[in-house]
């Protein structure tokens, strides 16, 4: 999976070149390319961001270099089109169905917006392109961040990390479709390693017992009592927190 990011912090992605995304990127699984922003402009002071009409505080990034950097990426690449993926609190939350969807898509392109968001005539613009193969603004969650960098590290960890050959030991992935990850609409139960006393703490008798399936029961039942307790919002809840 090809994987572009337009940001005027490039330092910020860092992250992508340690751990399993630096691993997945030097093996060759993902190739990520981040591009400063500030080099599409061509004013003195590599200015990308502009007052709002209508007036109210803040800024709004200009659609200018936006485009000029979109359409430079885009340019690089003669037969795959690329997907646009602007992070912002005004889309559809990015959840894990979203990322398993997004898997299947060969190129993905991130626009990280600052102050008060990208000028909204570059998603329209995008979006109607046949260069493109369409744009996806979505949020990561119900709360404000300063920009859309963040959101772009927690979208690409997301996707990258069930990338077949990404993570390591496959089960580790291949169980969050069922045990009790996000797609089964679950959160984990505990989970305990050596010593078997911590503290005046015994790790639970079942674990230790070798009986694998009652061990499966018990892990279930500890996921459905924990989402009952803390997301009861979520599917399959009902009467199991007992
Ligand atoms: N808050 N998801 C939740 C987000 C967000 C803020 C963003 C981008 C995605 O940028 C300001």
């Amino acid at each position: 999976m090809r994987i572009d990011v337009v940001t005027i912090f490039p330092d910020y992605f860092t992250p992508l070149t340690l751990s399993l995304l630096g691993k997945a990127s030097a093996s060759g699984l993902i190739e990520v390319c981040v591009h400063d922003l500030r080099t599409f402009t061509h004013d003195r002071h590599n200015t990308v961001d502009d007052s709002p009409y209508g007036g109210g505080p803040g800024m709004v990034m200009s659609p200018i270099p936006w485009g000029e950097a979109l359409d430079a990426i885009a340019a690089k690449e003669k037969t795959l089109r690329p997907v646009l993926v602007v992070p912002t609190p005004s889309g559809a939350v990015f959840d894990q169905r979203a990322a398993q969807a997004w898997t299947a898509d060969p190129w993905l392109v991130f626009a990280c917006g600052r102050y008060e968001g990208i000028d909204a005539r570059v998603a329209q613009h995008y979006a109607k392109s046949s260069e493109w193969a369409g744009v996806r603004e979505v949020g990561i969650g119900d709360y404000v961040l300063a920009g859309g960098e963040a959101a772009t590290l927690v979208i690409v960890e997301a996707i990258a990390r069930l990338l077949p050959g990404v993570v390591g030991n496959e089960a580790s992935v291949t169980d969050d479709s069922f045990a009790a990850g996000s797609m089964a609409q679950l959160v984990e139960g505990p989970v305990f390693t050596k010593p078997q006393e911590w503290r005046g703490l015994a790790v639970p008798e079942v674990l230790l017992s070798g009986h694998h399936g009652q061990i499966a029961t018990w892990r279930a039942e500890q996921a459905r009592l924990r989402t009952a307790q803390v997301r009861p919002e979520l599917a399959a809840d009902g009467q199991m927190d007992h």
